[in-house]
């Protein structure tokens, strides 16, 4: 095990270590992953069960310094490996969905809920950050029910192509497409739903949205779509989705909020969405705007199994790739959201070359000028002193 920070930091990551290569303890972090293998009721493509396992595969790619958040790492990220028994019941599921079997797959999600809240319940209650990682977008809602037993009250942030409000898809209680609708519902503490890039929804989940608009708030991907043909600065947008939540907020994300072309494997793709770098400028703008990130899931990150690319690492790894450099920057953000990290100033905390040379174009323009004027007159001098000489 390499423990020396130089090593850390600029060397290749080692997974034995842990998650992104740096060793960790689950008593020393602050920041505990809960990984949740489980894709029971997905509807469309599979392979997020996989998710977890790849993402952390992925993470030891991860250089550590981030630009944001002053080494969010030394805290200590730990990833707590799922229950086994979770896979077990995954399994058990996926042969019941086949069968037809809907309540039993229901009893196997309830099984699955518990067992979720019961340890999201203990990382809050030891006081730390806790961080799902799916798994499909069903397996969050036990860590929901945990934050409502202990926050009076909390918002989500929620990041989706889909709204994720339909009652019991195909019969599942605990569908991936109906989490939204099952937070409200089971977690009356849960006060305020954001949805951003929502562009995939049926007309009973338009109405049920329409009928609690005190409750929740859609950024319809839609309108996302056109402010931008229009020219509409994201950072607005930013700020008004940023106006709609409280002080305290957990944030869902389905990768499939973002542009399929950074998430390719993802159960239930659809065109659009929002550009990686935005997703990160309005998770940077929530954690700076003085809220506090309870936690956070990120969901539906399925990596590539088609057989061709197995001889190509980068395509293979691309989704848990994206997923993985996600997952620390949402870390970073929580932590420093909590003050348990300090975000970085440019002024303070970046060298000469890591300032940023955007905005000072004006600047060098005039340094340049004077420097050519000054040129000039050397050059002037230069001459008139030839001349001079020439006379002589
Ligand atoms: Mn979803």
């Amino acid at each position: 095990m390499k423990q020396n920070e130089a090593d850390l930091v600029n060397g290749p990551g080692d997974l034995e270590n842990g998650v992104y290569g740096v060793p960790s303890t689950y008593k020393d972090a602050k920041l505990i992953y809960v990984p949740v293998p489980w894709e029971a009721t997905t509807s469309y493509g599979g392979g997020t069960r996989l998710g977890p396992q790849a993402i952390l595969e992925a993470s030891i790619q991860l250089d550590l310094f981030d630009w944001d958040v002053v080494d969010p790492w030394k805290k200590g990220m730990f990833w707590w490996d799922a229950d086994p028994k979770i896979e077990q019941w995954n399994k058990e599921a996926r042969a019941e969905k086949v069968a037809g079997h809907v309540d039993q797959v229901n009893s196997l999600s309830r099984k699955l809920n518990a067992a979720i809240e019961a340890r999201v319940t203990k990382i809050l209650s030891d006081g730390k950050i806790p961080a799902l990682v799916g798994g499909d977008h069903s397996t969050p809602i036990g860590a929901y029910t945990a934050l409502g037993k202990k926050y009076a009250s909390f918002g989500i942030l929620h990041i989706d192509a889909h709204s994720d409000t339909r009652d019991a898809y195909q019969g599942f209680t605990d569908s991936h497409a109906s989490i939204m609708r099952n937070a409200l519902e089971r977690v009356p503490e849960l006060t305020t739903l954001t949805q951003v890039a929502i562009r995939d929804f049926c007309d009973e989940e338009m109405q049920y949205l329409g009928s609690m608009p005190d409750r929740v708030n859609v950024f319809w991907d839609r309108d996302l779509q056109n402010a931008r043909l229009g020219r509409v600065a994201f950072t607005q947008t930013c700020k008004k989705i940023i106006d709609t939540l409280p002080e305290s907020v957990w944030v869902s994300i389905d990768i499939d909020g973002l542009d399929p072309r950074y998430c390719p494997h993802t159960g239930t793709p659809v065109p659009g969405g929002l550009e990686y770098s935005e997703l990160q400028y309005l998770l940077i703008e929530l954690a700076k705007s003085g809220r506090n990130i309870l936690g956070f899931d990120l969901v539906e990150v399925a990596p590539n199994t088609d057989a061709s690319a197995t001889w190509d690492q980068a395509a293979r790894e691309w989704d848990a790739n994206v997923g993985m450099r996600l997952l620390y920057k949402l870390s970073a953000l929580a932590l420093a959201s909590q003050g348990v990290c300090r975000f970085r100033t440019t002024s303070l905390d970046l060298n000469k070359t890591g300032r940023s040379l955007m905005g000072r174009g004006r600047k060098n323009k005039t340094q340049k000028m004077k420097q050519r004027a000054g040129q000039a007159s050397k050059k002037a001098r230069a001459k008139k002193k030839k001349s001079a000489a020439k006379k002589k």
